[in-house]
């Protein structure tokens, strides 16, 4: 078990915590048994006060001094949180001074000389994490909420970093142990039936716990679409129009637009939000038969945008009768069965085919919206965005209450908790022996350890923590 263990080298860790760049403030940040001694070294404030006086969740006025050259570098304010009260359950001292490169630098290069050490990304969350203060998912939610890119994003990630996932897989693990326990008494005393759980009330909670564990995928698939925004590739044949709806729909000249076909070579993409919902747009390349090697290969990214996103926009063009390309297409999307949505493009320039393309498109793939669109009159785009939202809510994908923010892994891991949850079920069924059921669920209990950090590995730690931002 890695979770409760403390900071074995005891170093003190230092960072400047706010983004680089011009601003208001800036803050430098330090951890560790010496943090406050070394910042006594740099800061004095007018009162004669030295930082080892200050009381805890304390703050400061005064000034940065260069303890060498005794040149003040900045004013400051001075904040002394002691442990194990604090982000990192250490002792952490913030400097909030001035905003600038070269004054946080600098105050950063008296620290390391005064013994601290600069922090790795995501180190002061991974101490949080080391000395017991939060698990893994919440550590977790700390980097997806400073990415969080929209306010529902945000919401879950909060409700998550205080504690509710991490609430909700203690639960299931507590059942999982108890169960376990049952199984292996009978094991260990198979003559004792008497106070021992019957296999179908073995069943039973092994049922439940699998639904909750298939609750808990289904809020994390949620909490990807928060994320990451609903996968949305816009594809089609060539010069249909594809890059200059994904230029309106995100109202700006993201993607090269030409009379030509095959002017789009690879993936661009861009976020929209519609009615809060976070969409990723993609633009591909058209497709179609093609020699030049670029081409080939921006249409084969277009197939692979295809099969990964969760909506398609196929694009039509209604000044000109439906080719075999178009057709290429819509079978393509009807045999990886995506929602879709099929725009019909250029409407200035031609109305009577719509029945037609319809007609044509619909015998190959179904779809309920048919949305007619003039990327040159900006005409129907916002009906193309109503459309989009309700086949996102109609299939629910959208998110309630429930959504949780987890990463890939994480979601592995709960479908492998699932997988060993399923197998459990299926030896009790097939009157296998205990012993199989109880591996299976040891199975379970290792897969859930991974996501609170019990059973996580040094080397997978160390990946998730240098996703995080330095400073943090
Ligand atoms: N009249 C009219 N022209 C349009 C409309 N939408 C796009 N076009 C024109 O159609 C041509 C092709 O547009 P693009 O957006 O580059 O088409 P595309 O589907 O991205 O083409 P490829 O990247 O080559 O596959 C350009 O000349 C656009 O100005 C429209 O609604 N009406
Ligand atoms: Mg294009």
């Amino acid at each position: 078990m890695i979770s409760g263990q403390c900071n074995r080298n005891g170093s003190t860790i230092c960072s400047i915590s706010t983004p680089p760049g011009m601003g208001g403030i800036g803050i430098v940040r330090m951890s560790g048994p010496d943090a406050i001694r070394i910042a006594g070294k740099v800061f004095a404030d007018g009162g004669g006060e030295t930082a080892a006086e200050m009381p805890h969740y304390s703050i400061r006025y005064g000034k940065v001094r260069d303890p060498e050259l005794g040149e003040v570098i900045d004013e400051a304010l001075l904040t002394v949180m002691r442990a194990p009260k604090t982000y990192t359950r250490e002792d952490v001292v913030e400097i909030n001074c001035h905003s600038g490169t070269v004054v946080l630098r600098r105050i950063l290069g008296m620290l390391v000389a005064l013994g601290a050490r600069p922090a790795e990304p995501g180190e002061f969350t991974k101490r949080a994490f080391l000395n017991g203060r939060i698990d893994l998912s919440q550590a977790e939610a700390v980097m997806a909420l400073i990415s969080a890119r929209n306010e529902e994003a945000l919401r879950v990630c909060a409700a998550q970093l205080s504690g509710e996932l991490a609430e909700r897989i203690a639960a299931v693990r507590a059942r999982l142990v108890r169960l376990l326990s049952e199984v292996e008494a009978s094991i260990d005393f198979p003559e004792e039936t008497l106070d021992l759980i019957t296999s179908e009330e073995l069943l039973e909670t092994i049922r439940s716990a699998m639904e909750e564990v298939a609750a808990l995928i289904e809020a994390s698939a949620q909490g990807r679409v928060l994320r990451d925004g609903v996968s949305t590739a816009i594809v089609g044949a060539a010069n249909v129009g594809k890059s200059s709806l994904l230029n309106r729909l995100l109202m700006e000249e993201r993607a090269i637009v030409t009379p030509f076909p095959g002017t789009t070579r690879d993936v661009v993409d861009g976020m929209l939000h519609v009615e809060g919902v976070p969409l990723r747009i993609i633009d591909t390349a058209g497709i179609r038969v093609s020699r030049d090697p670029i081409e080939q290969e921006g249409i084969r990214r277009s197939r692979g945008c295809l099969r990964e996103a969760d909506l398609v926009l196929l694009v039509l063009d209604l000044s000109r009768q439906i080719g075999e390309e178009d057709l290429e297409i819509a079978r393509m999307i009807a045999a990886e069965g995506k929602r879709t949505i099929v725009v019909l493009n250029k409407v200035d320039l031609f109305y009577d085919a719509e029945k037609k393309h319809e007609n044509t498109i619909n015998e190959i793939i179904k779809s309920n919206f048919f949305i007619k669109t003039s990327c040159k009159d900006n005409f129907g785009l916002d009906t193309l965005k109503m459309a989009i939202f309700e086949i996102i809510l109609g299939d629910s994908v959208g998110f309630g209450d429930a959504a949780i923010v987890i990463s890939a892994r994480n979601e592995a891991a709960l479908k492998g908790v699932a997988a060993a949850f399923a197998r459990a079920e299926e030896a009790l069924r097939d009157g296998l022996s205990e012993e199989f059921v109880s591996l299976e669920l040891r199975e379970a209990l290792r897969e859930l350890g991974q996501i609170t950090g019990e059973t996580t590995t040094e080397e997978v730690l160390e990946q998730i923590f240098q996703n995080f931002c330095i400073g943090k």
